[in-house]
């Protein structure tokens, strides 16, 4: 296949951005979405490759471990600064490796700035409480200290912001992250590391191992999951890939942070702002072409609303811009490859079998991009809840589904394995109360009159059941990233035992 008109672009952001010429060489292909051609070629890393890299991680750990975290927050500082300057060049490659457009791939490394300028705050208030002791003289507390070396498995398609979200809480907590990037979007992967590099050797040399990459495939998540000097892996990517590493990380008693399939809904309600509604879950259903953890996947609308409603979004559907995500104005970039095209037609058959009707689906511009897959976003109108709306297909499909009482469309959004986001729009404060409620959705995260996806930083990122349970980025998602131990100081002559117990010696 020949290469790609893009590779030369390619070829001087990776240099912009400090990527080493040494690492683009091997025998991985790596190649645009935008016209499925080649633009670049990198290595592999094997386990022997990827354990040496835990090795070095491991070995930088002590140093790092003794930087007090306010200082490991400048470094982070610092490494965000770096970010802002080159958040052009980054964003465009993220839009060429990934096929997102190019305001999602710019708003990517946003958010990669976003979590640094929150863990630089964090990196003072890693706060231990002082706790009341039942005995004299005594005080209780907790202190918060670093695990060790994080390893960091990212999908392909938030190449660096999941990275980012995982690697700057872990590095203020004083760990030394390994990043095993998907091995669909390595050059990305190589200019963050790049610019990382950069940041921490102006910022103290002795400390640039600190952070690790591993290219590579399964093997090199293995070295990861398997490595007893690794105490914590934060992994984001399919159930089946969840199912696969949680029993070997519990086998070894590490920590996980999963971060798994989503099969994300939203509720419309009679009084939900049609308009408003529209937006919301056009960019959460088409927004980077349905591949996003958090893209909206199924809709209930309610009778009264659905006949008015549901053409309304078809409308919106049939107006959508398909193509080259660097153009202004595109809406809907390419699937990521031909495979997640094949996983879209296989679900959407499965759908006109059980009783769907379609709409939209079809591969669009295989003129232009004979080797690149884009598509038609689907709106499938269902008769019920069946099968294959309780799967996840990472594409660009949005069940729609009628629903009349409130706790109807509740229970059945529940009832599908994952549990990651979900929303309601209403103007009904009842109805927006009991969906937030312990009675009403039953994800990690859940909305009201906005979209399932596109979250913040601020908040604790993550979800339930199939989703895995992790949480990443905001709130107190940095405690999984340290060790918790509790101290109790004695600071009275005698030695009155807990629960009152006597033993006298
Ligand atoms: C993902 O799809 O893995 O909430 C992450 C969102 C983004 C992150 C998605 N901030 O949609």
């Amino acid at each position: 296949m020949p290469i790609s008109p893009l590779a030369g672009e390619v070829r001087h952001l990776l240099e912009t951005l400090g990527v080493n010429g040494g690492d683009l060489r091997g025998d991985r292909v790596v190649r645009s979405p935008i016209d499925g051609r080649e633009i670049a070629r990198v290595g592999d890393a094997g386990r022997a490759e990827a354990a040496e890299a835990i090795g070095r991680a491991a070995a930088a750990f002590p140093a790092w471990r003794a930087v007090p975290a306010p200082r490991r927050g400048e470094l982070v500082r610092r490494f965000g600064e770096t970010l802002r300057v080159h958040k052009e060049s980054l964003g465009r490659l993220v839009t060429i490796e990934n096929g997102k457009i190019l305001q999602e791939g710019l708003g990517e490394v946003q958010e990669m700035i976003d979590i640094c300028d929150f863990a630089v705050g964090l990196s003072r208030q890693l706060y231990g409480l002082t706790i009341a002791s039942e005995r004299p003289g005594h005080r209780m507390m907790e202190t918060w200290h670093p695990l060790g070396v994080c390893g960091i498995v990212t999908a392909f398609n938030f190449p660096v912001a999941v990275w980012a979200w995982n690697a700057a809480l872990a590095l203020v907590c004083g760990n030394t992250p390994v990043w095993k990037p998907s091995e669909k979007t390595p050059l990305t992967a190589l200019a963050t590391q790049a610019l990382f590099r950069r940041t921490v050797e102006a910022f103290d040399p002795a400390l640039a191992e600190i952070a690790q990459l591993v290219l590579g495939d399964a093997a090199a998540s293995a070295a990861l999951v398997d490595d007893p000097r690794v105490p914590l892996l934060s992994a984001t990517g399919s159930t089946r890939m969840g199912r696969a590493v949680a029993p070997k990380l519990a086998a070894r008693f590490a920590r996980a942070i999963l971060e798994l399939g989503g099969n994300n809904a939203a509720i419309v309600a009679p009084s939900a702002d049609p308009e408003l509604a529209l937006r919301g879950i056009t960019f959460a259903a088409v927004g980077t072409a349905g591949q996003r953890c958090t893209t909206l996947r199924r809709l209930f609308v309610h009778d009264d609303i659905y006949a008015a409603f549901v053409p309304r979004l078809a409308a919106v559907y049939g107006k959508l811009r398909i193509g080259d995500p660097r153009e202004p104005g595109t809406l809907v970039g390419p699937l990521i490859d031909g495979a997640a095209y094949e996983g879209m037609r296989k679900a959407l058959d499965q759908a006109a079998r059980d009783g769907g009707t379609i709409a939209g689906g079809q591969r669009v511009l295989s003129n232009e991009w004979p080797d690149a897959f884009y598509v038609q976003p689907a709106l499938v109108e269902m008769p019920a809840q069946t099968e294959i709306v309780t799967r996840e297909t990472f594409a660009p499909i949005l069940y729609v589904m009628r629903y009349r009482a409130l706790d109807d469309a509740i229970r059945l959004h529940n009832a599908v394995p994952q549990g990651l986001s979900s929303s309601i729009f209403t103007g009904d404060m009842r109805e927006a109360e009991t969906f937030v409620s312990a009675e009403g959705s039953d994800c990690g995260i859940a909305n009201v009159n906005i979209g399932p996806s596109g979250a913040e930083i601020g908040g604790a990122f993550g979800g339930e059941k199939e989703t895995g349970g992790g949480r990443e980025s905001g709130s107190d998602a940095w405690k999984a990233y340290m060790r918790r131990a509790t101290n109790t100081i004695n600071y009275s002559k005698a030695l009155p035992l807990a629960q009152g117990i006597r033993f006298e010696v």
